[in-house]
């Protein structure tokens, strides 16, 4: 055969292409021996063009050939056993998938600068329940109040694991690496927060750029611009995205909101209607659960907010 597969797994992806590292080095390969730059076949463009972004993302596992000294070419993906998407910017209908082969994703706060916004944890919980996927939220920057913010006790009670954490002086950083060996992980948050920081203090030997958080405006800069494959010591790896100012809903029917809060979800059955949208109707056990005071209304409120975004969706 004059063209020979080599497996591979996809640990960048930016505007210069597609970097996969081999599992068997090639002795005749420049660098270590592992990393190649490759394109996708034109036959995996085909296949999906319309409802993916991107064919590949890092995280896949594929077969690549060699085409030239330096450079190779993504010929198969094998099935994915989960995937983390957004739908693509300006384009609601495509998917964008952002990892695949995740087994949790690390939600990244920080306790201010910028301010702790349970909103947006909840929208990032909701994909993660989507996904099938384990969710832990990390609430670093905690060398800056005294106390965690008062959702995070309401984010344990649901059973999701709360590590609060400070890059700067070192706290929280044992429990951290922990939750993260032998695992693969997407970790996510806004610009700012502290993930690159938080990574270095994990594992020196990644050496993230860590970026400046603006005077102005509270936020980071964007300094992580590529979605990037980390190995940790020990096993497991680490996907390190872009800053993500909308974490996007992609795929999830109107329907299935209740079901993806784990709190709404407790009361639901009991509404009278079980097409109840928990918005309006008579008789529903979630609105009477807020009244007394067994659903947070953050919790609530971030359900509303992400229901309109749906409907708007839908109506687009
Ligand atoms: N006080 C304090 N500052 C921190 C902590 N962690 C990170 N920072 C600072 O916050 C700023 C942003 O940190 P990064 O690690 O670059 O943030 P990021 O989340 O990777 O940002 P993007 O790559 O832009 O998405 C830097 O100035 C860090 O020094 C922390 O625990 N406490
Ligand atoms: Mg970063
Ligand atoms: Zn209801």
């Amino acid at each position: 055969m004059s063209e020979s597969t080599l497996a591979a797994r996809v640990v960048r992806l930016d505007a210069k292409g597609c970097l996969v590292r081999l599992d068997e080095p090639l002795a005749d390969l420049p660098g270590d021996g592992y990393e190649l730059w490759c394109g996708v076949r034109g036959k995996i463009h085909l296949r999906d063009r319309r409802h993916q972004k991107s064919p590949v993302a890092v995280g896949d596992r594929v077969l690549v050939i060699r085409s030239q000294e330096d450079r190779g070419v993504v010929d198969s993906i094998e099935p994915r056993r989960s995937t983390l998407s957004r739908p693509a910017a300006r384009r609601e209908r495509v998917e964008h998938v952002m990892a695949a082969n995740v087994d949790q994703v690390v939600i990244v706060t920080a306790l201010l600068d910028p301010p702790f916004n349970p909103a947006w944890v909840d929208r990032v919980l909701a994909v993660v329940e989507f996904s099938e996927l384990d969710a832990v939220i990390v609430v670093n920057k905690m060398d800056l109040g005294d106390e965690a913010p008062p959702e995070a006790a309401v984010y344990e009670a649901l059973g999701y694991k709360v590590l609060c954490t400070s890059a700067a002086v070192h706290t929280g950083i044992d429990a951290l690496r922990e939750t993260l060996v032998g695992r693969t992980s997407v970790v996510a948050g806004h610009s700012g927060v502290g993930k690159s920081s938080l990574l270095n203090a994990v594992q020196v030997d990644l050496g993230l750029v860590v970026g400046d958080v603006n005077a102005v405006t509270g936020r980071g800069t964007h300094t992580t611009t590529a979605a990037v494959w980390l190995d940790l010591e020990g096993g497991g790896a680490v996907i390190d995205t872009a800053g993500v100012r909308e974490f996007g809903l992609f795929g999830i029917p109107k329907r299935d909101l209740a079901w993806l809060f784990r709190d709404i979800a407790l009361f639901a059955p009991d509404c009278r209607y079980p097409d109840c949208s928990h918005t309006h109707e008579p008789g529903c056990a979630v609105q009477a659960a807020l009244v007394e005071g067994a659903l947070p209304p953050f919790r609530f409120d971030s359900y509303l907010k992400i229901l309109e975004s749906l409907e708007e969706r839908d109506a687009s």
